[in-house]
């Protein structure tokens, strides 16, 4: 019987490539798979060392680097649950994940070290680590006492693999728990539907706390024993110059228009390409079609969130069908996509409602949040993904909308919400709106409106450089304008599409 384990399912496949280069970083460092089977092992090991069992967390706050990713690997193969965190959170927004997930062991980055000491003993956290993204921290440097070999933790298909912070429409993140088998069937629907092969290589330039560098990216190339070009932070002309050795390429929208930006980017410098994949965020036909031009590839995009891994996608193989631009394509084999209406009927075919899906790939529920399951999931067992869309009659899922009051922006959600929160405690607010405003690099900016408080005056800039040292920076206000008062409907709630119609053009014509 094979493993429910997701590592074992890795390790099964490296078989055949054990010598064979995983990973190959943007300075010039190798891992074999032999490497990263001992090096994920010895970690195991040492985590056993602490007293950590099945089903404890781990929550990581590091820089993206080849040891965090293979200490995500560790992780799984002894069976304990994986919490990464955004390495932009900043401390005053550290404590409520500590607090909410409860993590036996938080891995943190040295140059916090001494504000996390605090935060971990405050908490009751029993272990604090470092890794930098050196090497540096004490991680590492625990490992040398330790054997290399492990043997993979028996897991239930069930068990938790991941917990992955996301959403907050109540102004708080709530933990999207992930299973083995979710991740499992997810990865391997992927692996087969993308085609991917022992000789693919894969151009690695997303962070990885989320999603899409996390699970889509590494589970394809690590099931296929396929070798990563690492890059410790996205640069285009690092891209480019991969694309002589790659064949795959994973990008949020906005490392798409940064590439076209690149006067290298033509059909010489992709030849070598074999597929292009964008998601997270709303690839646009203007991108999608001058990429087509340019390089003579097709983007194939595909749609998925962190509660369900991915839904849709466009066709990989043309007898399936053409990927056509402006639409997630069809649900995964195996994933039930439905388009429900306010009234509680599936729409046909054309019409819109929001977006329900149902599988293997889809979360047993928020961490420890009863009444949010209740609400998101219908009685009959479908997740409601907060997204608005309808399914042409070829199948095609077309996402037009959000129900769910979210910004995405480079391919990170910020939640208005919870801005709103951090602005309104500041001293001399009444109360703030925030919004997203098309943005032409970041696809939505986050924009605020303030209403002072009586008697005070508030200076934009001033402000935004506040709410900077407060919260991450993806999710503060890049434009804040100081106003009377907010626009409201007569029942006093605040009109936010007046407002996204009164600053709509902020960022693209600076008014
Ligand atoms: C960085 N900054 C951002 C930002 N990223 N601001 C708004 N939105 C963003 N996404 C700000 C920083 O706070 C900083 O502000 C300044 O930009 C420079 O920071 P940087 O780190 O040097 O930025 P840069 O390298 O340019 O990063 C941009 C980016 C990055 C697009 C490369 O944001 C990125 O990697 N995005 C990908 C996110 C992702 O992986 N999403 C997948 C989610 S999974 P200042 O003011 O201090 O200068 C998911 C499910 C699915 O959604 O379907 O996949
Ligand atoms: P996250 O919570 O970070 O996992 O973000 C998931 C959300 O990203 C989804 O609910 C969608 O709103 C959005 N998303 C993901 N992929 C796409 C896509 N291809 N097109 C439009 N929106 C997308």
């Amino acid at each position: 019987m094979t493993s429910h384990n997701l590592y074992a399912n890795f390790q099964a496949a490296f078989g055949h490539a054990s010598a064979q280069v995983a990973i190959e970083t943007d300075d010039g460092q190798t891992w074999t798979f032999d490497d990263v089977d001992a090096q994920s092992a010895q970690m195991a090991n040492w985590l056993a060392s602490l007293g950590l069992e099945h089903g404890d967390r781990v929550m990581v706050q590091v820089e993206k680097s080849v040891p965090a990713l293979l200490f995500y690997l560790a992780c799984l193969r002894s069976g304990l649950v994986y919490v990464p965190l955004n390495t932009a959170y900043q401390a005053s927004e550290l404590a409520y994940f500590m607090e909410n997930a409860e993590p036996g062991l938080f891995v943190g980055s040295p140059e916090k070290q001494a504000d996390l000491e605090a935060l971990t003993r405050k908490l009751g956290v029993r272990h604090l680590h470092t890794l930098g993204a050196d090497g540096s921290g004490s991680l590492l440097a625990a490992l040398k006492a330790f054997p290399s070999t492990q043997a993979v933790a028996d897991v239930a298909e069930n068990s938790l693999a991941a917990i992955l912070y996301t959403s907050g429409t109540t102004g708080r993140s709530k933990g999207a728990q992930l299973t083995h088998r979710n991740l499992l069937s997810n990865a391997k629907t992927l692996h087969a539907l993308w085609g991917w092969e022992p000789g693919d290589v894969l151009i690695h330039a997303l962070p990885i706390f989320h999603v899409h560098g996390l699970f889509v990216a590494m589970h394809c190339a690590l099931l296929s024993a396929s070798k990563t070009l690492w890059m410790s932070k996205f640069s285009p002309t690092q891209t480019l110059a991969w694309m002589e050795e790659g064949t795959v390429f994973m990008g949020v929208p906005t490392l798409y228009v940064r590439l076209l930006q690149e006067a290298g980017l033509n059909q010489a410098a992709s030849a070598h390409m074999r597929l292009f994949i964008s998601g997270s965020a709303p690839l646009l036909p203007d991108t999608f079609n001058a990429w087509q031009e340019r390089t003579g590839h097709t983007i194939l995009e595909r749609y998925g969130m962190s509660e369900t891994a991915m839904l849709t996608s466009n066709p990989y193989r043309a007898s399936e069908g053409p990927r056509v631009a402006g639409t997630v394509g069809r649900p995964l084999p195996g994933v039930d996509v439905r388009i429900m209406g306010e009234e509680g009927k599936v729409r046909p075919a054309g019409e819109i409602g929001g977006i329900e899906v149902r599988g293997p790939n889809v979360f047993p529920g928020y961490w420890r949040m009863p009444e949010a399951n209740q609400k998101e999931f219908t009685s009959d067992g479908w997740f409601k993904t907060g997204d608005v869309g309808r399914i042409d009659a070829n199948g095609y899922v077309q996402i037009v909308g959000r129900s769910k009051d979210l910004i995405i922006s480079g391919g990170y959600n910020v939640y208005p919400a919870e801005v709103e929160g951090y602005i309104n405690d500041m001293t001399g607010v009444a109360e703030s709106a925030v919004i997203g405003c098309p943005h032409p690099d970041l696809g939505e900016g986050v924009v605020a409106v303030v209403v002072p408080a009586a008697g005070q005056s508030l200076e934009a800039d001033a402000l935004i450089q506040a709410i900077k040292s407060t919260i991450a920076g993806f999710k503060s206000p890049k434009k804040l304008f100081v106003v009377d008062a907010l626009p409201r409907n007569v029942m006093g709630k605040v009109q936010k599409n007046v407002l996204r119609d009164t600053y709509a053009k902020v960022f693209t014509e600076g008014t």
